[in-house]
């Protein structure tokens, strides 16, 4: 038996990587289900979840996949390269494999997968979620965030384009989006990356990203940014489950 049809099942939690996802399955109109992990509870460490992420992180998905069976995606760049390739048949969100766009699309989607989301998860870990301050973590990892920025505005401010490869919004675009919105949040002002700022509202802009930017809890990161009292409480209450997290996957390795 095969299978053309989508049978999609999102794991997910309202974070820049959790987003990605459901943006992407907005922007191409999928239906899907969705399963809220509350990682601050360590659910993405349970038997369940682990069958579909090994890794123990969201987000995760599952479909039926073209020879009828399921199958298990992990990794936001790896979930979203499947999304394109099986249901973006009119190259909406995504270049057709092979062309010269293609490739382009892929590099900015490594470099944010490789790149700004590791050194801003990071920087928001040294500049929230440490139990002390470090001075040495937070300017390390801030400083990569900001170099890596400049690396966007530039590339959006000499291009002269509204997205970041061929005109059209695509999963590197999307890709991006969540992390640069919430750019405070690890220390860095967007007011010094111009054409960053203009293309994120540019995004947020798109009835698709504010539909998926809300799965599965309201996203308030534009809220938050406005009330340094609110900031300081969600770092506090994110810093607890943070630290207790860690300590839980360090004694399972001893
Ligand atoms: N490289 C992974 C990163 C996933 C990731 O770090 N997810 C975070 C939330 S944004 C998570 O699940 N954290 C829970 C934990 O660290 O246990 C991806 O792109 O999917």
């Amino acid at each position: 038996m095969s299978s053309d049809k989508s049978n999609i099942d999102l794991y997910t939690t309202q974070t820049p990587n959790g987003i990605k996802i459901s943006i992407t399955l907005e922007e191409l109109g999928l239906p899907y289900n969705v399963h809220k992990i509350d990682i601050s509870k360590n659910t993405q460490k349970e038997p369940f979840f682990l069958e579909i992420n090994p890794n123990g992180r969201i987000p995760a998905m599952t479909d039926t996949f073209t020879d009828g069976k399921p199958i298990r995606l992990f990794e936001s760049g790896s979930i979203m390269q499947y999304l394109v390739a099986r249901y973006d048949t009119d190259y909406k969100i995504s270049f057709p494999p092979g062309s010269r766009e293609f490739y382009e699309m892929t590099n900015w989607l490594f470099f944010m997968n490789a790149g700004v989301g590791p050194m801003q998860g990071q920087a928001n870990h040294f500049t929230r979620y440490a139990p002390e301050h470090i001075e040495y973590g937070v300017n390390r990892y801030q400083n990569e965030t900001r170099r890596l920025y400049g690396v966007l505005d530039k590339h959006m401010s000499d291009s002269k384009q509204d997205y970041l490869v061929g005109n059209k919004c695509t999963i590197a675009d999307i890709a991006h989006w969540g992390w640069v919105a919430a750019a405070f949040w690890a220390g860095i002002d967007i007011e010094k990356f111009p054409a960053l700022k203009a293309w994120e509202e540019r995004m947020l802009a798109r009835p698709a990203v504010e539909k998926g930017r809300h799965v599965p809890d309201p996203h308030r990161m534009k809220e938050l940014s406005k009330d340094k009292e609110a900031m300081e409480r969600h770092a506090a209450q994110s810093r607890q489950w943070v630290q207790e997290g860690m300590k839980k996957d360090a004694e399972q390795q001893k």
